[in-house]
């Protein structure tokens, strides 16, 4: 069977044939493919091609596919035991490795995915100030929980709506929507209401309307205010972490959030998320504290060895550097055709990070990504796969370099861009 045979039969016994929207297709059009194997750089479809793979899996690859030693730690750890919901001195090794790696986090609670994550940091924000409110950004994608899912990103930008159905109001009454980059925008609301917010919640640099930074003075504005009326600042890393250095991009750029929520990198490709902060905040938790949080697998040693593996591999061969340098070979080169070719984009990258936004101007906010092309997004990402290349199916994500990709790789991708 082909992928398209594979997706008929999907959508007879799963809604929409995908376990996540964004994999659907919608954003591009087309049938989605079915990926059989991966290693390194490379994917085979159900449909026997090969693809280089500039998606990485939405991030968690930054090594690259089935690397070696975390296969092989994976498969050693099951052998001993899938779960067991009781204490491993495993997890707490881990937690030591994640609070050395990143100072800010004196304490750090293991969960199964970011959305646990941030739902949960955000309950501990609520619990710990005792106040109901947050403040989070337009266009920035923190997971599916409730209240996170108005103006939100990432594949609710694909569907066409930025919030959701099934969100009662009383969830969405308490959160402000601000946005990106407009730091006077969250001071207007502080001004009225900086003693109800219990957090501000923002992608550090975002990821979930195409890769947007933060322009200067926004993150420190942020964690100035908050300081200022009582509020915490909540790093949302699950795509930052371990993305630009074996450390969140807070600890590189010397500004510490209340909170750092993780995800993706720190699983090496199986299902983690963290939260964690200062202690005086984590203790709140229980059992030691009022705020609940639990999870049958947290902390799970068969995933939690391939984070351990992955995060002392990025720490012992800090691949950072090699991959800065690819990314910006690679956007430096769509650039460079793009103004040859007088095509209607630009390349954003930072680190392996990298979204071509199809309009000429600068884009730092949510209204100015979706005023980009995204049929020119389409017919990219369509001449891509054909070519042998697999991208973000959706105008509104990032695309990934990892430690796996190499000069050659980086050139043929410019070679079939450049036939666009
Ligand atoms: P998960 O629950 O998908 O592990 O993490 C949610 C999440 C939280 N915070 C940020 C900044 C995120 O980017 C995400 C998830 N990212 C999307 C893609 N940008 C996951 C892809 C998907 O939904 O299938």
């Amino acid at each position: 069977m082909n992928s398209a045979q594979w997706f008929e039969r999907a959508q007879k016994v799963i809604p929409g044939g995908v376990n996540s929207p964004v994999r659907a297709f919608n954003g591009v059009g087309g049938t989605p493919v079915y990926f059989k194997s991966g290693k390194g750089v490379k994917v085979q479809t159900e449909d026997g091609t090969e693809l280089i793979d500039f998606c990485g899996s939405w991030g968690p690859l930054i090594l690259g596919h089935a690397r070696d030693e975390v296969v092989d730690v994976v498969a050693k750890t099951a052998a001993d035991g899938l779960t067991f919901g009781a204490n491993t001195a495993l997890e707490t090794e881990f937690a030591e490795l994640i609070t050395t790696l990143i100072p800010e986090m004196e304490m750090v609670r293991l969960v199964s995915s970011g959305t646990e994550a941030v739902m949960s940091a955000i309950r501990l924000a609520r619990g710990y100030t005792g106040r109901r409110k947050i403040i989070k950004f337009d266009g920035c994608y923190h997971g599916h929980s409730d209240y996170l899912l108005v103006a939100a990103g990432s594949g609710l930008l694909t569907g066409g709506s930025t919030s959701s159905a099934g969100v009662s109001p009383a969830a969405t009454e308490e959160v402000f929507v601000a946005p990106y980059n407009d730091l006077a925008a969250v001071q207007k609301i502080l001004k009225t209401h900086g003693d109800e917010i219990a957090a501000v919640i923002v992608e550090p640099i975002a990821g979930n309307m195409g890769l947007v930074e933060p322009v200067a003075g926004f993150l420190e504005g942020l964690r100035e205010a908050t300081a200022e009326c009582g509020a915490l600042l909540i790093f949302d890393e699950v795509i930052n972490g371990f993305r630009l250095g074996a450390t969140t991009f807070g600890h590189t750029i010397g500004l510490e959030p209340d909170l750092t929520t993780l995800g993706k990198i720190i699983g090496g490709g199986m299902p983690i998320g963290a939260f964690g902060g200062r202690a005086e905040i984590m203790k709140q938790l229980a059992p030691l504290g009022p705020v609940y949080q639990a999870g049958t697998l947290s902390g799970n040693p068969v995933a939690v060895a391939a984070g351990m593996k992955t995060l002392e591999l990025l720490r012992d061969e800090s691949p950072y550097l090699k991959i800065e340098i690819l990314g910006k070979r690679l956007a430096d080169g769509i650039n460079r055709i793009a103004e040859e070719k007088g095509l209607n984009l630009h390349c954003a990258q930072r680190g392996g990070m990298f979204t071509p936004f199809f309009r000429k101007e600068a884009v730092h906010n949510l209204d100015d990504s979706k005023a980009c092309d995204q049929k020119a997004h389409a017919t990219y990402f369509h001449h891509m796969l054909n070519h042998g290349f697999y991208t973000p199916p959706s105008g509104f994500e990032v695309a990934f370099v990892s430690a796996a990709h190499t000069t050659e790789d980086i050139d043929a991708f410019l070679e079939a861009f450049e036939k666009m």
